[in-house]
């Protein structure tokens, strides 16, 4: 027997439209990825997102991966897109040199952004970049610990350069402890945090659209960019089994019994 759920039949049963594939960033992917069980990479632990881990290939379906954090239980593995920027090949410079510029978009350590906290991801607070590599960086927020930092490049949809919430209308959460975290302005905290960062307060970072993306491009690409979803179709085009909605299996099932 087979399930032939199909998209089509569902969306005029439900009278929807299907959200176009213009809206998202990412290009369908081809059908055949050449990962194969057992290769070794590195890549970013989505539990502790400031770290970078020893990872195996434990399983491959279309072009989505399950790894393996070696070393660790199975019950730590997790998937990943094939084209996941989160995760990288080995290379012998890779993890042993702390490069302290980034190659691509000049974003160095002490530079102040505003970032998503992705743990609380309806705060945007007061970030600086804590390390970089190659073209990704670390972002920390100011004044708490490091289980919220993660590793992210200049692509992504989770940084803004200083100033973005103001232009936004939307609050920014100041630095844990700040004195007055409902007034808080950036001119002033760059100022007094200045003494701290290397380098003079004029080099200290408020990010320009050179390094970051223009905000207009951040929102539109805010619903591409977030790996797990895909358009319409994106299942079938890479081969990924894709589950219908509850009850739709029984029924299609039935049907074609
Ligand atoms: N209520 C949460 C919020 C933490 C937010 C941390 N961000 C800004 C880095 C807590 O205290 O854990």
């Amino acid at each position: 027997m087979v399930i032939s759920w199909s998209w089509q039949q569902y969306l005029n049963e439900q009278k929807a439209e299907a959200a176009p594939p213009t809206l998202f960033t990412q290009s369908f992917p081809s059908r055949r990825t050449g990962f194969r069980l057992g290769m070794k990479l590195e890549g970013v632990d989505p539990l502790h997102p400031s770290m970078f881990c020893v990872l195996t290939v434990a399983e491959v379906i279309g072009c989505r991966l399950r790894l393996h954090i070696d070393g660790y239980s199975e019950c730590y593995d997790f998937w990943v897109n094939a084209d996941s920027a989160d995760i990288r090949p080995y290379k012998p410079v890779c993890l042993s040199v702390h490069l302290s510029v980034s190659q691509g978009c000049g974003f160095r350590v002490g530079m102040k952004l505003e970032a998503v906290d992705r743990k609380n991801p309806g705060l945007v607070c007061v970030a600086s970049v804590a390390d970089v590599i190659d073209d990704h960086f670390l972002v920390h927020f100011d004044n708490w610990d490091d289980t919220y930092d993660y590793w992210c490049d200049s692509s992504s949809p989770y940084i803004h350069p200083v100033g973005w919430c103001e232009e936004q209308g939307r609050p920014l959460t100041a630095p844990q402890g700040h004195p007055n975290p409902e007034g808080f302005v950036w001119e002033e905290y760059l100022q007094e945090t200045g003494s701290t960062h290397s380098g003079p307060i004029k080099k200290l970072p408020v990010m320009t659209d050179s390094c970051l993306c223009p905000n207009r491009e951040i929102h539109t690409k805010t619903t591409g960019d977030l790996p797990d979803l895909h358009p319409v179709g994106w299942c079938q085009r890479s081969g990924h089994p894709l589950e219908p909605p509850p009850g739709q299996t029984d029924r299609l099932e039935r049907q074609t019994v």
